[in-house]
């Protein structure tokens, strides 16, 4: 029997702030700008925010690269904002999730100023520091952004480790007092009156000991080294119990590479963690080189990656997108022809599954990919280092061979501005956007949407009022029907003697639906397409991409 909780029972809202509104002016996305737009949410009807960060930092990743975790970056505004923000969202009984970043800091933190600086010091082993020859760096691992993960230090005259930016160095969690200076730094927040953290890359803390070299033939170098490694149980065990034992905070874990078999452990009843997020669905149209290519994938393949987890843990995290994926309408749907109702088929999908959704900001509206011209247009540090590192190593010709695979997935697709309406860029700024709005503002946009019938968004609202009715809905067991199917997704979700039944066609063709799962007297509660009658009568006739729910008795 599952436990009841209120993140179980929660949908969470994702806010980049850099690209959610800008309330001063400056072009960049401020506390401010998200207060002025509470509304939004609360008519959505989300129950929780997982901000991203807003800690102080050179920004060199967007904030995931952090010089003060107790301060705000003044360009999102002051910490006087940040607790109005808390209190707003609580008055409309909106939780917060802050973005927690305790795999490593930013270049700039005292920390690792002073890391470098004095390396027998307080700070000298707060990082992963290694001696040796500046010309050859400790082992072969890679940077996920590219390149070696290994920076030679002049001052200090050592190596440190980044597996992200070189302007992130990984901290040492072998060292206690980082784990104890992370503990404190979280209590500080959980002080405020926050609900809960998303850990950023939680599942990397721990590297093998003696750092031996990577199996090069791994898409990550390294990463066998530290996914999950040695000690992660127990620095999360510890995280546990300093931070969010004896609380109803919940601990989400984002985790690169993540299986199935360690998702359960870490999200098990005395696991540190309460939910998971895997990225096995969205890897799914990685090509031969990776994340750097786009693959075929088709229906049965998402099918069989969403019914494996929905079989295989007891509380899913349930997302298509955040704010490091391109828009899932453009990459699982169809953005030209079919995008109402592939948006809306989507949707279908994230908010009736067996977990917590998490819907990006924009999701909710149908926003879709951005075109970039050249790599002058991206702001994305993953992809102009990915991409640089590509072309220099003769692995394509230029920008324009691999533009394609640019547009497809760079995560700058999630960051341009949110389309608020069709004013001067759509509604974002008074000022120039830091990251050019996408072209379509005018007609994809909070406004449009809110006046026209059907629309993405009125369809996410009667979803997320459905699925707060409906307690199937959110604590129903899960069964997939007809798994071979090539064109339905069909699944149930009963409670007691409630049983919701949901029917997907999600191609681009219509289909016939003769469902055993269905009875003659269930009735019609959701759908994307008009004029459906009240009652199956038979074999369904679906259109591209409809989507209905039906209620029936179990
Ligand atoms: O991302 C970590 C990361 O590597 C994955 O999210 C990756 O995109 C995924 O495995 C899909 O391939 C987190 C943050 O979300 C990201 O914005 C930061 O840049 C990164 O950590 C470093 O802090």
């Amino acid at each position: 029997m599952t436990e009841r909780t209120w993140w179980k029972e929660a949908v969470v809202y994702q806010i980049y702030p850099k690209s959610f509104s800008d309330a001063d002016g400056d072009g960049f996305g401020d506390l401010p700008g998200v207060i002025d737009r509470l509304d939004h949410l609360e008519r959505l009807g989300v129950d929780c925010v997982w901000l991203n960060p807003v800690y102080q930092s050179p920004q060199r990743d967007n904030g995931y690269d952090v010089s003060d975790y107790r301060a705000i970056y003044p360009e999102f505004g002051t910490m006087d904002d940040w607790d109005r923000l808390l209190e707003e969202l609580h008055a409309r009984d909106i939780r917060l999730v802050m973005d927690m970043v305790p795999n490593h800091t930013s270049s700039d933190h005292e920390w690792f100023q002073r890391s470098r600086s004095e390396p027998d010091g307080e700070y000298g082993d707060y990082y992963i520091w290694r001696d040796g020859d500046p010309d050859e760096p400790p082992n072969n691992w890679e940077s996920f952004f590219g390149g070696s993960a290994w920076e030679y230090d002049a001052e200090r005259e050592a190596w440190y480790l980044h597996l992200y930016d070189v302007s992130q160095p990984d901290l040492n969690w072998r060292n206690p007092d980082v784990r104890d200076a992370m503990a404190d730094t979280m209590n500080w927040w959980l002080e405020k009156g926050i609900d809960g953290f998303r850990l950023d890359v939680v599942n990397l803390l721990s590297k093998a000991e003696g750092l031996p070299d990577g199996d090069p033939s791994n898409d990550w170098t390294g990463s066998e080294h530290f996914v999950n490694g040695p000690r992660i149980f127990e620095y999360l065990d510890e995280i546990h119990e300093n931070v969010f034992a004896g609380t109803d905070a919940v601990a989400i874990g984002e985790m690169p590479n993540l299986d199935l078999e360690h998702a359960r452990r870490y999200t098990a009843p005395d696991g540190p963690l309460d939910l998971v997020f895997h990225f096995e669905h969205v890897g799914l149209d990685f090509g031969e080189r990776g994340r750097w290519d786009v693959g075929d994938w088709d229906l049965l393949d998402l099918k069989e990656t969403l019914d494996r987890w929905q079989g295989g843990l007891d509380w899913n995290s349930l997302f298509f997108e955040n704010h490091d994926q391109p828009r899932s309408v453009s990459r699982f749907g169809d953005d030209e022809r079919y995008r109402y109702e592939s948006a809306t088929a989507l949707a279908t999908i994230l908010l009736t599954l067996r977990g917590t959704p998490f819907v990006y900001q924009g999701q909710e509206i149908g926003m879709t990919n951005g075109t970039f011209e050249s790599l002058d247009d991206i702001s994305d540090v993953d992809t102009v280092r990915n991409v640089r590192e590509l072309i220099a190593a003769g692995a394509v010709a230029d920008y324009e061979s691999i533009r394609h695979v640019v547009e497809h997935r760079t995560r700058d697709n999630a960051r341009t501005p949110m389309q608020w309406d069709d004013t001067a860029h759509a509604g974002f700024t008074d000022g120039e956007p830091w990251i050019p709005v996408n072209e379509n503002y005018a007609d994809i946009n909070v406004a449009s949407e809110r006046e026209r019938t059907p629309s993405v968004l009125s369809f996410y609202e009667a979803l997320i009022d459905l699925r707060r009715e409906r307690e199937a809905l959110v604590y129903g067991s899960y069964d997939i029907h007809r798994p071979d199917d090539e064109q339905l997704f069909v699944y149930t979700r009963t409670l007691d003697d409630d049983q919701v039944v949901v029917v997907i066609n999600f191609s681009d063709s219509a289909a016939t639906a003769d469902l055993d799962a269905l009875d003659a007297e269930a009735s019609l509660l959701c759908g994307n397409y008009d004029d459906v009658a009240a009652e199956p009568n038979g074999p369904l006739e679906l259109g591209p991409y409809e989507a209905r729910l039906y209620g029936q008795s179990a």
